[in-house]
C-alpha cells in the first residue's frame, strides 16, 4: 500500500561506512529532494543519468566536485525521491556535503529509515529488508549468498506459494461449510486432507531450509578442550591455515583461549583453542583451564581431543545443549589405530583425517551442504514457520468439525504473512530496522 510522499519529512546521510576511502555518498530522499538538489549543486540532475556537479554550501562554498544521481519517485530504492551525491569519501567531506542537505530542509536519517520506507512504499517486503542487513552482515561466503537469494524475494516468493495453498484450501472448506445439510461427502474430504499433508510437506522443507540459513547466519561455536599437550592448538592452526596458537612439547602451553574466525564449506565458525584441562601447577594456568571451562559451557560443539592409542578422552562435563565430538589426534604415531564408532582420529602433523573432522563437525552442528539450499531465516521466521506449522498440524486433527478446520488454517496462513510483513506491529519495525546501519 503504497503511501507517496504525503507526510513524510526529507531524510540524508552518509552511506558508506565512516573512515576515508576513494568515494564517499550521502543520501537523501524525500519530497524535497528537488528544493535541496537545487540548493546544493544549483540544478536538479537529469533523472537516471550520472551528473558531474559542484556541491556547495548554504553560504555557496565549495564542497566538493562529484557526481549526483537523481531518482525521481517512485523509481527509487526507497521509492521516494531520491539524491545520491558521490564525494571524495574523506570523513570532514561527507560531513560538510550531509550539513549542506540538512542546511537545505533534510534531517538525519535513522538506522535503517531507509530501507523501512522502501518496505512502507512496497518496494520490498519485511523478509526482503531484513535479507539487505543480513546481506551486508554476512560473515561468510554461503551467508552472503542465502541472504541475496532472499533479498532477490525467493524465500518470500516460497512463503507465497504456501500461502496460496492456504488460501485454496480455506476457500474449499468455506465451500464445504456452506452446504452443511447435504454433509461432506467423502470425495471432499479427501480432497481437503490430502491438500493439506501436501501444504505441511512443503511447510517442513521451508523449515529445513530456513533452519540451515540460521546456522549460516548465525555460525557456530565450536571448542577444543583436552588434556595438556594432546595438540589441541596444533589442530586449531591446522582447521584455521595459519599459525595463530602458540604449540610446543611442554604441557600447559596454552594458557589464555585463542578465538579464530574459520569458514568450512562456506558455513561461518568460531574456532576456540583452550588451556589443556588439569589440576593446573600454577595461578596463571589454574586460570585458563577456568576459562577453558566457561568456553566449554557456552559452546554448540566441543572437540574433545585426545592422542590416538591413549585410553581415550576424559568423560568431560557438557553443557546439555552442547554436542561432543571425540577426536584422536596423533594418528601419525600410532600406525593401525582405529577410531571408535562416531569419534575422528587425525594427525594435526601430517593433515590425515582433517577433511573427515571437517566433515564430522558440519555434521554435528545439523548443516547438510546437499538438498536445497539454504535461506537465511531469522529467529523470528524459524518461529512463525513453527507456529504455522502448529496450526496446521491442529488442522489435520479436524477432519471432523470443519469450521475449526478452517480457523486453524486461518491462523497459519496469519502466522507465514508476519514473516513478510502483511501483518506487523509498529514496535516490530522499530526494532528490525533500529539493527541497520545508519544510511541503509
Ligand atoms: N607427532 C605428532 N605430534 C603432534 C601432533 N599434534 C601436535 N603434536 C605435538 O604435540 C605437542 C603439543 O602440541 P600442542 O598443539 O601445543 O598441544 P595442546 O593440546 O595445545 O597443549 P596445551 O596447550 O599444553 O594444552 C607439540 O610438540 C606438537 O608439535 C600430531 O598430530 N602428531
Ligand atoms: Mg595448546
Amino acid at each position: 500500500m503504497p503511501s507517496g510522499d504525503l507526510g513524510r519529512d526529507t531524510i540524508a546521510a552518509v552511506a558508506t561506512p565512516p573512515g576515508r576511502g576513494g568515494i564517499g555518498v550521502v543520501r537523501v530522499s524525500g519530497s524535497d529532494v528537488p528544493r535541496i538538489a537545487q540548493a546544493v549543486l544549483g540544478r536538479l540532475p537529469r533523472a537516471r543519468h550520472a551528473t558531474v556537479a559542484t556541491f556547495r554550501d548554504a553560504a555557496d562554498t565549495l564542497i566538493d566536485r562529484g557526481i549526483a544521481l537523481y531518482f525521481p519517485a517512485p523509481g527509487s530504492y526507497t521509492g521516494e525521491a531520491v539524491l545520491e551525491l558521490q564525494g571524495h569519501g574523506g570523513p570532514v567531506v561527507m560531513q560538510l556535503l550531509l550539513r549542506a542537505c540538512v542546511d537545505a530542509g533534510a534531517r538525519l536519517a535513522e538506522p535503517g529509515e531507509f530501507t523501512r520506507r522502501a518496505f512502507l512504499e512496497g518496494k520490498l517486503d519485511l523478509a526482503q529488508a531484513e535479507a539487505v542487513a543480513d546481506l551486508i552482515d554476512a560473515a561468510s561466503r554461503e551467508a552472503a549468498r542465502s541472504a541475496a537469494r532472499s533479498l532477490s524475494g525467493e524465500f518470500s516468493a516460497a512463503i507465497g506459494a504456501l500461502c496460496t495453498r492456504l488460501i485454496e484450501l480455506r476457500a474449499l472448506t468455506e465451500a464445504m461449510l456452506d452446504f452443511p445439510d447435504e454433509g461432506v461427502d467423502q470425495l471432499h474430504r479427501d480432497d481437503a486432507m490430502r491438500r493439506l499433508t501436501e501444504a505441511r510437506e512443503a511447510l517442513g522443507e521451508l523449515l529445513g531450509r530456513g533452519r540451515q540459513g540460521k546456522l549460516l547466519r548465525a555460525g557456530i561455536h565450536v571448542v577444543l578442550a583436552g588434556a595438556p599437550n594432546v595438540g589441541k592448538s596444533s589442530l586449531l592452526n591446522r582447521l584455521a591455515g595459519e599459525d595463530r596458537a602458540i604449540v610446543t612439547p611442554i604441557p600447559g602451553t596454552t594458557r589464555d583461549t585463542v578465538r579464530e574466525a574459520i569458514e568450512i564449506d562456506g558455513m561461518p565458525l568460531l574456532l576456540v583453542d583452550t588451556a589443556g584441562l588439569r589440576e593446573a601447577g600454577d595461578e596463571v594456568e589454574r586460570l585458563g583451564v577456568e576459562r577453558a571451562r566457561q568456553e566449554v559451557a557456552t559452546a554448540d560443539l566441543v572437540l574433545i581431543v585426545a592422542e590416538a592409542g591413549s585410553t581415550g578422552p576424559p568423560g568431560a562435563d557438557l553443557p546439555a545443549g552442547a554436542a561432543r565430538l571425540d577426536v584422536y589426534n596423533k594418528a601419525d604415531l600410532a600406525p593401525g589405530f582405529v577410531a571408535p564408532e562416531g569419534a575422528v582420529a587425525v594427525s594435526a602433523k601430517t593433515g590425515a583425517g582433517l577433511d573427515r573432522l571437517r566433515r564430522s563437525i558440519l555434521e554435528m552442528a545439523g548443516w547438510s551442504s546437499t538438498g536445497e539450499s539454504a535461506f537465511l531465516a531469522r529467529e523470528r521466521h524459524l518461529q512463525a514457520l513453527e507456529q504455522a506449522s502448529a496450526h496446521l498440524e491442529a488442522a489435520s486433527r479436524e477432519a471432523d468439525r470443519w469450521e475449526f478446520f478452517a480457523e486453524e488454517l486461518r491462523l497459519a496462513q496469519h502466522a507465514l504473512g508476519s514473516i513478510t510483513g502483511e501483518y506487523t506491529a509498529d514496535d516490530l519495525l522499530g526494532e528490525i530496522f533500529g539493527r541497520f546501519c545508519i544510511g541503509k
